[in-house]
């Protein structure tokens, strides 16, 4: 895909996506020397990169299974989960399974989706409820679910090996505990949950979602709330055919999602000006994104799901992997960009601007 100067509409346009144009043809070239070929790696000539590695290691590096592939049922990744009260706790059911899913209208990508969605559904509950999550694995590898941040028993912790054996193809597994955060026991905040089986491959192929644990009941929430959750992907733009991002790959990954969406087929978020917006931001990827915003400064109102004691005002702010930071801004009016300041992640399979940017329309 030939790279080209972006432009972003009515949008104003930004010195870090003129400097990712030329990056993105660097990106371009090195990407034809990448392997990104859907053959088995044991059985390719792979690349220099892939010299001094066990099949084992090579399999890993193998597009995921696409077995029983379907349509996404949804074209919006992360609305919240409807649940059943039922037996003293609310009820709520996640599947996972292999989808075809549209980062952009011009490129499908075989992900693994929680409810045939990327990211998955948003669990919301109050400090002390009750959560039951019973879980089928509809993928065609063994998976587990991790409640990141949240204080469940160990034996709900999710981890293959160690807390619980992985859950096979086909099985299903009830997972129970009351919603609280780890460390605060009557705190409120943004957690997510996730796979914890090959979490290299199987989280960047979709199977994360947010999971947020409100105030108790009486108590103040946050207004004008808007969910959004950072990731990569490796992905051979010709078949779709995801495969694990691992740093060693160099320019890999090639595409970065909001939502599950690049840009420009990211949600804009459609806000009031001068009206207090509050963002729970969420890196479900494996890469750390310095997330910047344009016109204005924000307050890190909270970290991983904790009160901020720093509430000093930031217009850029890295989060690693599986952190997450909830954020509050006022924007006057205006399309403003929220991106991230890492050029390359605002491509799009070396194409810009893409990847991890959208904005914020404040009417
Ligand atoms: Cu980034």
């Amino acid at each position: 895909m030939a790279p080209r100067n972006g432009s972003y509409g009515r949008v104003d346009p930004v010195p870090i996506l003129a400097a990712a144009a030329f990056v993105a043809s660097l990106i371009a070239i090195a990407l034809a020397f990448v392997a990104l070929t859907d053959e088995p790696a044991a059985t390719s000539s792979g690349g220099s990169m892939m010299m001094g590695m066990g099949n084992g290691s090579m399999e890993h590096m193998n597009p995921l299974a696409i077995d029983g592939i379907t349509k996404a049922p949804a074209s919006r990744g992360g609305t919240t989960l409807a649940g059943n009260r039922r037996d003293g706790a609310t009820e709520f059911r996640l599947i996972a399974r292999p989808v075809w899913w549209n980062i952009l209208s011009r490129q499908r990508v075989a992900a693994w989706a929680y409810n045939g969605i990327v990211p998955g559904p948003e669990i919301r509950v109050r400090n002390g409820e009750r959560v039951r999550v019973k879980f089928t694995n509809k993928l065609p590898e063994p998976t587990t679910v991790h409640w990141h941040g949240v204080d469940v028993p160990n034996s709900q912790d999710g981890v293959p090996g160690v807390t619980q054996d992985p859950i096979q193809p086909g099985a299903s597994q009830t997972y129970e505990f009351t919603a609280r955060p780890a460390g605060d026991r009557n705190g409120s905040g943004t957690f997510l949950y996730h796979s914890h089986f090959e979490e290299d491959r199987q989280m960047p192929a979709g199977l994360a979602g947010s999971l947020i644990i409100e105030p108790p009941a009486g108590e103040a929430a946050p207004k004008n709330e808007h969910t959004l959750i950072v990731s990569e992907w490796t992905v051979n733009p010709s078949t779709g055919r995801v495969r694990g991002t691992m740093p060693m790959e160099g320019m890999l990954p090639n595409f970065f999602t909001i939502n599950g969406k690049s840009f420009p087929d990211t949600e804009p978020i459609n806000i009031k000006a001068g009206e207090k917006t509050y963002v729970r931001l969420i890196n479900a990827g494996q890469f750390a994104h310095p997330l910047h915003l344009h016109g204005t400064a924000f307050r890190v109102v909270a970290r991983d799901g904790h009160p901020s004691q720093d509430r000093s005002l930031r217009d850029t702010l890295t989060l690693e992997s599986g952190e997450r930071a909830d954020v509050e801004f006022e924007l006057p009016k205006g399309k403003w960009l929220f991106h991230c300041h890492i050029g390359h992640h605002a491509t799009n399979n070396g194409e810009s601007p893409g990847g991890l940017l959208t904005v914020f329309e404040a009417t």
